[in-house]
């Protein structure tokens, strides 16, 4: 159950641990309470009255209208502490992920789309500052800054493992942070309802090391190799002439951004929001009917015959 990749009952982060502990605290608590006043029902239930004599009073002789009033006081003395200090610890847990330890030396900028996600790693430097969609990639051990916004409509933010939920308000720029203390991959989710894909907005967190991920950053950076290969070129041409309206490949004339950012494509593990897989097979089939895959998606079809789109496959895989 906590090994689940959406429960927030295990945590990888400092941004999420103070939440998994309430979690436990507050859970614990609640079936605490059930349990108890489930027993005392039974236990009411089962020590009846004595049965009145006949025609009397339904009351017990002698006992007063008020008899039970002290067991009010009993639970109301029970319950007013533990749901007072329940109210400090959350008010403390708000407060313990409010702000990373240390200040973060990396920034993103994450856009929510109806149903993808698009993402800016900032820099000081300009021509350090590049885009991704999806699948983001951190290094470990360190605060991420996540700054939020959307285009459309309410979407949420949510690593369950790293961070708890963040809105992301069309008009309204929200902060939250991300910290991942080892290396893994952690899946991410839209949560909240943004329209008939909602479903199907999923994303990933790409913890590693350091210098793995300085690695990646700098591949990210260059611009994708030139086609060599004459079927690859071709679908390079292709691709300018059906794609380039809403696509982005770096280095290329591409330059659009009503899509994610393709530049490079090929070295991302799921497509459309993590909602396929990505090899050949699934993005032939998401560019002949990318509707079949996810209905109401704003991505058209491609008119293009199994030959020309074979060749946009392959310009697309080339795109490291
Ligand atoms: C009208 C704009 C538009 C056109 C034209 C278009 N796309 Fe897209 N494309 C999108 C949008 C929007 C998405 C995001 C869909 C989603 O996940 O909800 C997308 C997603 C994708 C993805 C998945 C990317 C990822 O990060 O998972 C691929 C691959 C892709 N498009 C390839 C193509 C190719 C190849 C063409 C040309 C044959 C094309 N697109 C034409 C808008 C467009
Ligand atoms: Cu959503």
């Amino acid at each position: 159950m906590t090994g689940s990749p959406l429960s927030y009952l295990s945590s990888a982060g400092p941004a999420a641990k103070p939440l998994t502990q309430l979690a436990w605290g507050l859970g614990g608590i609640s079936i605490a309470v059930t349990v108890i006043v489930t027993l005392a029902l039974v236990a009411g239930i089962w020590r009846r009255r004595p049965p009145a004599p006949a025609g009397a009073f339904a009351l017990e002789p002698g006992a007063s209208p008020n008899a039970g009033l002290a067991w009010i006081y009993v639970g109301l003395g029970l319950s007013v502490p533990v749901l007072a200090a329940c109210t400090v610890w959350t008010l403390f847990v708000l407060g313990q992920v409010m702000h990373p330890a240390s200040k973060p030396q990396l920034t993103l900028e994450v856009t929510a789309h109806q149903w993808w996600w698009e993402v800016r790693y900032m820099d000081p430097v300009a021509g350090r500052v590049f885009t991704t969609a999806n699948e983001i990639h951190i290094p470990t051990g360190q605060p991420v800054r996540v700054v939020l916004s959307s285009p459309d409509v309410i979407h949420s933010f949510w690593v369950p493992k790293l961070a708890g939920k963040m809105d992301v308000i069309p008009g309204v720029t929200n902060v939250t942070w991300i910290q991942a203390s080892a290396p893994g991959r952690y899946r991410g989710q839209c949560a909240e309802f943004c329209g008939l894909q909602h479903a199907r907005m999923a994303f990933f967190v790409t913890a590693e090391s350091p210098a793995e991920f300085n690695a990646w950053r700098d591949r990210q950076l260059a611009p994708p190799a030139a086609p060599t290969d004459a079927t690859v070129a071709q679908g390079s041409e292709l691709f300018a002439a059906h794609c380039a309206s809403c696509h982005t490949v770096s280095g290329t004339p591409a330059g659009a951004i009503v899509g994610p950012d393709l530049s490079h494509i090929a070295g991302r593990a799921t497509l459309a929001a993590g909602t396929i897989p990505n090899d050949a097979a699934h993005l032939s089939a998401w560019i002949s009917d990318p509707d079949a895959i996810k209905p109401g998606v704003l991505m058209p079809k491609a008119p293009l015959s199994a030959a020309d789109r074979a060749k946009v496959v392959a310009y697309l895989q080339s795109l490291t």
